[in-house]
């Protein structure tokens, strides 16, 4: 089918679906210069991002693994939400109900929510961020939470107890945090669309958020590049970049 016949369908599904879901990945920040995971170009000094957020990488080599969050943080100091972000804003302040669930650790959707909404958007138009926030530390001891710092000689330590700090999102083989969990899954389930964007949808339990939606009958729309896991669940797949491709859907 044409991308242009696949477009106005999915148009017809976001006009007549009175609660939308999303879920975001990596690839709805590519077009602002963050770095996706698992493309090609995803290496930092030979290692794989699947090594480096991990405990254990943290545990055997704190410091080769507070540099690679500090990189990342360096990075993304020079990146802006991008038209994809935006767009997304504007339909959440817009409609309300449902939401925006992501599993991007950059604080892009928040920024474009402030940018669209001038100041203070309501609650419903905040991403559910699943991952956590790369600009927040954590203390690895008390669970104290600080604002991030630049990575100076020594490692970050707590200001309360002196445990060791750390980027506060969630690594591979940690607990998502039940709440932020069961309210993200609380809005597919009563969504009557999913929109998937920029997600390689491999990574649980963060990849069956669209799967509630359609168990509760609802329908799928997948925004990327490639195919994925889900493709072949999807109502429509629009192949794309989501900067361009987010708009068009959604304006
Ligand atoms: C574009 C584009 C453009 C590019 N436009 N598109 C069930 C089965 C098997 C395993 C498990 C399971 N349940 C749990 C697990 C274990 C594990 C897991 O899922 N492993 C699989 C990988 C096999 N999950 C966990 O460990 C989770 N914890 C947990 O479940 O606890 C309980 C438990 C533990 C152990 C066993 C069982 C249960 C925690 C997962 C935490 C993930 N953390 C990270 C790092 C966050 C911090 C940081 O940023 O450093 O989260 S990993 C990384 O992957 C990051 C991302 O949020 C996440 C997803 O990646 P994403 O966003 O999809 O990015 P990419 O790069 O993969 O894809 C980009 C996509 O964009 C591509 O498709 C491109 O085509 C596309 N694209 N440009 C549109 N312009
Ligand atoms: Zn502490």
């Amino acid at each position: 089918m044409s991308a242009s016949v696949d477009i106005e369908r999915a148009r017809r599904l976001v006009g007549k679906a009175p609660r939308v879901v999303a879920l975001t990945g990596a690839g709805i920040s590519a077009e602002s210069g963050v770095p996706t995971f698992r493309d090609a170009g995803g290496l930092w000094r030979n290692y794989r991002p699947e090594e480096l957020a991990t405990p254990q990488a943290f545990a055997r080599d704190p410091r080769t693994a507070w540099e690679w969050y500090d990189w990342r943080r360096s990075v993304l100091a020079g990146c802006a939400p991008n038209p994809g972000h935006r767009a997304l804003a504007r339909f959440f302040l817009r409609r309300g109900a449902a939401g925006l669930v992501t599993q991007n650790v950059d604080g892009l959707h928040t920024r474009a929510a402030v940018e669209e909404a001038g100041e203070g958007p309501p609650e419903a138009a905040l991403p559910i961020e699943l991952h956590g926030a790369v600009g927040r530390d954590r203390c690895n001891r008390c669970e104290t939470r600080f604002p991030a710092e630049p990575l100076g000689d020594a490692l970050p330590r707590c200001d309360s107890c002196g445990g060791l700090r750390r980027p506060d999102v969630v690594l591979f083989g940690e607990s998502l945090d039940g709440e932020v969990l069961a309210r993200a899954y609380s809005l597919a389930e009563r969504a009557d669309l999913c929109l998937v964007v920029g997600t390689s949808a491999v990574v649980y339990p963060a990849a069956a958020v669209p799967l509630a939606t359609l168990e509760a009958g609802g329908s799928l729309i997948e925004v990327n590049l490639e195919d994925t896991p889900l493709t072949r669940s999807a109502t429509v797949a629009l192949r794309g970049a989501a900067g361009e491709v987010l708009p068009a859907l959604l304006d």
